[in-house]
């Protein structure tokens, strides 16, 4: 038995140590590595994906909660790969070429992970290169883009162009954001999903694989 309510109080209250034990307790009491991460930790960071949308909590709260959630990720993390359980759905997420802005990328890929994904974190200034050989690479399912400068939002046209010529534009769907993007530029460019703050985003990347948007992504 998984005590949510404990999981979701130390979570929003970024109790990393606390989360830690917790995972580390349901897993001597033998839990499974799966519902803990459900039931647990991916719950209590939906809900704070909830109340982040809502303006109830602000970004430093997302942070705090998602650094703890990690910490009992990250003891989870060798038990699920290893039974075979981590069947993520792939993520690759950068901030593109020519931008050094990261704060924004980085809560949307903990948030992407908070939500069940397996995310490759480029990190900055990344060239459309390199998100198609990553791509490639670790068959991730969506590229997820993020540009704050308006001199920068162009590199998003440069990956979609780049994988119509590498023909991975059937199997890879483009997830865009940041501040001077909007969901007009989204579609002129060919982009599959525009979300315009962390929180949608994860529903967005839900929706683009076919997952019940609002629904808590299960690890099966
Ligand atoms: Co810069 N900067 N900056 N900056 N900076 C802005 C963006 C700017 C608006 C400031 C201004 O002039 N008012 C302006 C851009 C103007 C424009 O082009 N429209 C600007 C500028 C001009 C510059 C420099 C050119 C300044 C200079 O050197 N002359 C320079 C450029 C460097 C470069 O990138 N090549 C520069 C540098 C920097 C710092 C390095 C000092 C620092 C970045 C530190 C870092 O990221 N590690 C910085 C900062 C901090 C900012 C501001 C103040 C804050 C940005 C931020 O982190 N916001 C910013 C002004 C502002 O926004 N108030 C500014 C918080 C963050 C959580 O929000 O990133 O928008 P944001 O992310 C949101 C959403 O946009 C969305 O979700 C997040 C929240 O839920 N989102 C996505 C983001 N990515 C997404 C991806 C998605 C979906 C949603 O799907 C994939």
């Amino acid at each position: 038995m998984i005590d949510e309510e404990k999981f979701n109080h130390a979570i929003f209250a970024g109790k990393v140590e606390e989360v830690k034990k917790m995972t580390q307790e349901a897993l001597d009491r033998g839990e499974n590595a799966k519902n803990i991460l459900n039931q647990g930790l991916i719950r209590a960071m939906d809900e704070v994906g909830i109340k982040f949308k809502n303006n109830e909590i602000y970004i430093p709260e997302v942070l705090i909660a998602a650094r703890a959630m990690r910490g009992g990720l990250e003891i989870l993390k060798p038990i699920l790969s290893k039974s075979g359980s981590s069947k993520y759905s792939k993520i690759a997420i950068g901030t593109v070429k020519g931008d050094l802005h990261d704060i924004g990328k980085n809560l949307v890929g903990v948030m992407l992970e908070g939500a069940g994904f397996e995310v490759v974190d480029l990190g900055i200034d990344v060239p459309s290169e390199k998100f198609i050989q990553v791509a490639k690479e670790y068959g991730v399912k969506i590229i997820a883009m993020s540009a704050l400068l308006t001199t920068t939002m162009t590199q998003m046209e440069a990956t979609m162009k780049a994988l119509k010529v590498a023909r991975l534009s059937n199997n890879i769907k483009i997830l865009v954001g940041g501040a001077p993007v909007t969901e007009k530029f989204a579609r002129q460019i060919g982009a599959h999903g525009y979300a315009p703050d962390a929180a949608l985003a994860v529903e967005k990347a839900k929706e683009l694989l076919g997952f019940k948007s609002g629904s808590i992504r299960q690890i099966t």
